[in-house]
């Protein structure tokens, strides 16, 4: 199980008691979706060289951009069975822990602040939790993201130009139901299968915050940015439990400290870029961009919460809302 490790010499245990230098290598693999531009890949990188200087070697990372190492759900699968250590994921793990899915739940997040008090509260650490206990994976650190915003090529002007859109959503069962909800029609499909799936007209919309809707190339095959706003969410870096538990605590500390060093390297990126992306893909690409008005999306979003939500989802909802 585990990550790939390699001893390129035999501890000398002739010498009694004393402590045998332990030149054990540990070699992960660290999957993610974005391309090799995004804050995302950016951000990994930092963590790998971080890692390879301060443990002096002794933990080598590769990373994998554009879903090389599979969907997100088989990078997560990889992970269990040991073939791949990392990778950076959120509600998706909804799959693996059903409570996760609140995490992006439509137009419950208000905003940057809103997004960290729920990251660093209670709310965080129940889903962090959960994503241990249900997918076996260790939250090393978390991402800021954009909010979601839907592209399509007609302008969608309010909740009625929703009726029958084919569209893209990743694997996510609480988007299915949304999306349905709204009148649309959702489609799961893994990140690097969409710009495909949009050219030839599978699905004709998609949504993500707009620094993804750059790494997929997805301007080429769309014409609007409907400011949907729908999702204010995060993304959480994540390593195998059994990966995790195989290195020796000093190595974990190395890892610990990196991943803060990645984060705050990633949240300055993040920062700087949400202007620069809406400058591509607007005025560069030239993208109609729609004010969508959601007032209705927001009202059968919430009614749907009310009768449909479990009592766990309530409750996480109205503790998240309260914030
Ligand atoms: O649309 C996507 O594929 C990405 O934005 C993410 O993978 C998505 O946010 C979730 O699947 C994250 O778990």
């Amino acid at each position: 199980s585990g990550c790939n490790t390699s001893s390129p010499k035999t501890p000398d245990d002739s010498n009694g008691g004393s402590e045998v230098q332990d030149d054990t290598v540990y070699e992960f693999r660290f999957g993610h979706a974005a391309d090799q531009n995004n804050t995302w890949h950016k951000a990994a990188m930092k963590f790998a060289e971080e890692v390879e200087e301060k443990s002096e070697g002794r933990i080598n990372i590769r990373v994998y951009p554009n879903e090389q190492l599979g969907g997100e759900i088989d990078n997560i699968t990889a992970i269990q069975a040991g073939t791949a250590d990392m990778v950076l994921s959120g509600e998706s793990l909804q799959n693996f822990a059903d409570i996760v899915g609140i995490m992006s739940t439509p137009y419950l997040i208000q905003d940057s602040d809103h997004l960290q008090a729920v990251i660093n509260g209670e709310p965080g650490q129940r889903i962090e939790q959960a994503i241990e206990e249900g997918a076996g994976l260790k939250v090393l650190t978390y991402f800021e993201r954009g909010p979601r915003m839907l592209t399509s090529n007609k302008p969608i002007n309010d909740i009625n130009d929703l009726d029958g859109l084919r569209l893209r959503i990743p694997n996510v069962p609480l988007f299915v139901e949304v999306w349905n909800e709204w009148g649309a029609r959702p489609t799961p499909m893994d990140f690097s299968e969409l710009f495909t799936g949009l050219q030839q007209n599978t699905v004709e919309a998609q949504e993500n915050p707009l620094a993804l809707t750059r790494s997929g190339g997805f301007y080429e095959v769309q014409n609007y940015v409907n400011n949907t706003a729908h999702v204010r969410g995060w993304i959480y870096m994540l390593i195998g439990e059994d990966q995790w538990n195989e290195l020796p605590e000093d190595l974990q500390q190395v890892m610990i400290d990196a991943a803060q060093v990645a984060q705050d390297y990633e949240h300055q990126l993040f920062l700087e870029d949400e202007e620069a992306v809406y400058n591509f893909v607007v005025e560069e690409q030239g993208l109609e961009f729609i004010e969508t008005d959601v007032t209705e999306m927001i009202q059968v979003a919430e009614e749907y919460y009310e009768n449909n939500f479990s009592e766990e989802y309530l409750e996480m909802y109205n503790m998240i809302r309260d914030l």
